[in-house]
């Protein structure tokens, strides 16, 4: 017995070695040190004559402990257990369930036999980390599924169904949902004195691709815009390469720990680790505990219509939720449903859903006219326009059509949430469910906490969301809450630097080579520059676009002119209005401004409004702050998000690049950076 092992021998001179390391039997030392255990007792044990190892709780090994990669390994580290498993001479069986992935994963290339229930998966999600599967599974996995299919696998990162491993031969068999430890026995007891297959033995998947440099080349070259900023996909290539060509399996090993090595020591890595455990973070309270009880939400009520509430609608749809859709028209409601329908259908042509899936969720709708239809609804989430009058009028409305115990939730994107609840006599069931668009693709639900919203709404919206496959960040009120009033510090700074005689396409650039999919003003051509709520109060260049009809993508161009094929080109006409703007603003030329300084005129703003939305108590922590920019505008996650960024970078120098632009410091940030100290450490 160990602490977290217990080793059984069953009949037949079978060895089991069973771990239970809540929550997922990540290998950290404790696991490694019961599998160490169990696997060298039965190897020292003539009456074992094969072993399995098996894992209790929810799943098989989901991978080396994320977390220990921040401090030097402790033995038996990962590679030296591995070795000694490699090394026994009796046949041993893994056997899986739940989703065995990185570390875990990689323990089962190296048993002899991998048995899995149908309801496992099995993948190597390592590049998600800024990682490359580091204990030999860029060596074995390749050995198995041919390379080209290897590479597919490592650099998506994505979860395999035990069926599907079965037909690629990642795993060998499958067992009895319920019977897994039967099986595994069983299937022990039959490769017992048989000669035990080693995966590093094989060379038959890998010999074609062998002198194929060309493989990798066109990867790369395919994937460029996608692994742009990202360290890992190349050099998981590049060891999934060595798989091919080095033949001798130890000098494979040998290339993937350098390829490893310089991953594990990259800021990426860093950034993408601390960002795993940021976005889990989002859902802790620190004053409504995990027990706290929350409201069963089973039929859902949707007001709107429009472009977010069809959005929103399927992401309950998705989660197998019954929604009632109510439109103000007939012909609202009829568009909002045909938009609904069009977009699963168009899934199910893409073969990313089935049509009984689309028939399933359109089931699930029920349309109405009437806010009465919304009486017995447990959720009714409003999503109607972007205005206080309009929002409190259809929430005094829910109020008295809701059933008491149903919770009230506003779409709103920054308007005052302890007002429109005000308009109800339940402002303790009143909550924010901000959505990001299109609302059943992006993962950020800002829940938005009143002053007045209760515990158990909260946290009824907050387990609600994941349940959505959302990811939660829990916003005070205040105008923009988090992504929105943060990344709105991006657009203004560059309103400013393009009045000071920067082009659209320079500052674009700069924050696209950031790693941004893109930057500012090809946002606004994209969204249109004829969006509510942006009424300035002053002249801007974006509403003297408007005034010539120049909207954006959508109509006659914006900042940038588009040619047939939608291709953005530099538009004379926008030269002209942005320099009259600033001729008529007074505001001088900035003269020649590097990428660097773009990005700090740009993006240390965005920091210093993060303080102030710490400071002000409006987030919780700032890593909530780093995965409400990442997952609502794409904030390339391999710098870690504002926060983070911003502590690699230093405060320090944030504070005086801020006082460069006259702009401000956050008191939090100038004590934070006084202090030595950090945001997200
Ligand atoms: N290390 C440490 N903690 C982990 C962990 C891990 N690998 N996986 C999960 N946790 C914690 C998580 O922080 C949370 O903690 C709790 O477990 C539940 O997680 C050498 C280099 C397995 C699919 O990348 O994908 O092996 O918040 O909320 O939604 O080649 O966890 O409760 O305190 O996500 O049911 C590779 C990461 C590692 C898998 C379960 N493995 N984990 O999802 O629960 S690197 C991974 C997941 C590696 C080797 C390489 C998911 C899950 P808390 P959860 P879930």
């Amino acid at each position: 017995m160990s602490e977290v092992g217990t080793y059984t021998v069953e009949d037949g001179g079978i060895g089991v070695v069973a771990i239970d390391h809540p929550p997922v039997n990540a290998l950290g030392i404790v696991t490694r040190r019961a599998i160490d255990a169990g696997c060298r007792k039965f190897a020292d044990d003539d009456a074992v004559k094969a072993i399995v190892l098996i894992c209790g709780g929810r799943t098989f090994i989901a991978g080396a402990d994320i977390a220990e990669f921040d401090h030097p390994p402790i033995a038996p580290t990962i590679h030296q257990l591995f070795d000694l498993i490699e090394a026994i001479d009796k046949p041993i069986v893994a056997a899986i369930h739940g989703t065995a992935l990185g570390a875990g994963l990689e323990l089962a290339l190296i048993c002899n036999y991998r048995i899995a229930v149908p309801s496992a998966r099995v993948g190597l999600p390592e590049v998600s980390l800024g990682l490359l599967p580091g204990a030999g599974g860029t060596q074995r996995l390749p050995r198995i599924v041919g390379v080209e299919r290897a590479l597919e696998l490592m650099i998506s990162g994505a979860p395999v169904p035990a069926t599907k491993a079965l037909e690629l031969g990642i795993i060998d068999v499958l067992a009895e949902e319920g019977g897994l430890r039967e099986d595994a026995v069983a299937l022990a007891r039959t490769v017992i004195g048989k000669p035990a297959p080693r995966v590093r033995d094989r060379q038959d998947m890998v010999a074609p691709a062998r002198g194929h440099p060309e493989i990798y080349a066109d990867f790369l070259q395919k994937n460029a815009r996608a692994f742009r900023g990202f360290k890992a996909p190349g050099n998981i290539v590049k060891a999934v390469e060595a798989a091919a060509e080095i033949e001798d399996f130890d000098a494979g090993m040998a290339r993937e720990a350098e390829l490893f090595a310089e991953l594990l020591a990259s800021p990426e890595s860093a950034a993408q680790r601390y960002y795993f455990f940021a976005e889990r973070e989002t859902a802790k309270i620190p004053d409504i505990p995990r027990s706290t009880p929350t409201v069963a939400i089973d039929t859902v009520g949707v007001i709107g219509g429009g472009a977010m509430s069809g959005g929103i609608a399927m992401s309950f749809l998705d989660a197998g939720i019954a929604v009632t859709l109510v439109e103000a028209s007939r012909e609202a409601l009829d568009r909002g449903l045909a938009v609904i329908r069009e977009k699963y259908q168009n899934s199910a042509q893409k073969g990313r859903m089935t049509p009984a899936q689309v028939d399933r969720r359109l089931a699930l709708i029920t349309p109405a006219l009437d806010l009465a239809a919304l009486a017995e609804a447990d959720l009714i989430v409003e999503a109607v326009v972007e205005e206080e009058s309009a929002k409190k009028e259809v929430f005094a409305r829910l109020d008295a059509v809701a059933r008491p115990g149903a919770i009230l939730a506003s779409n709103t994107s920054f308007l005052d949430l302890d007002a429109i609840a005000s308009a109800t006599g339940r402002p303790d069931r009143v909550v924010g469910l901000h959505f990001f668009p299109p609302a059943n693709v992006m993962r950020l639900v800002e829940v938005v906490r009143g002053a007045r919203t209760s515990a158990e709404v909260v946290a009824t919206a907050m387990a609600l969301a994941k349940k959505l496959g959302k990811v939660p960040v829990l916003s005070r009120v205040c105008a923009g809450f988090i992504a929105n009033r943060i990344m709105g510090e991006r657009g203004r700074q560059a309103d400013r630097l393009v009045l000071q005689g920067l082009t659209p396409h320079e500052i674009d650039r700069a924050i696209q080579d950031f790693g941004f999919a893109m930057g500012p003003f090809q946002m606004m051509d994209l969204v249109g520059l004829d969006v509510p709520g942006r009424g300035d109060t002053e002249r801007t260049v974006a509403g003297d676009l408007v005034k010539a009809d120049r909207l954006g993508q959508k109509r006659n161009g914006g900042y940038y002119d588009y040619d047939d094929q939608g291709a953005a080109m530099p538009s004379p006409v926008a030269a002209r209005i942005i320099a009259d703007v600033a001729r008529a603003r007074g505001i001088a030329a900035a003269g020649q401004v590097s990428s660097e300084q773009i990005v700090a005129r740009l993006l240390y703003p965005v920091v210093n409004e993060g303080a102030k939305v710490l400071e002000e108590h409006v987030a919780i922590r700032a890593s909530d702050i780093d995965v409400a920019a990442i997952l609502g505008y794409n904030w390339p996650v391999f710098t870690g998000g504002p926060m983070f960024w911003a502590d690699m970078i230093g405060l320090r120098k944030v504070v005086d690049g801020l006082a460069a632009q006259d702009i401000e410091p956050a008191k939090l940030l100038v004590d934070t950076a006084a202090r030595g100290a950090a945001f997200t450490r």
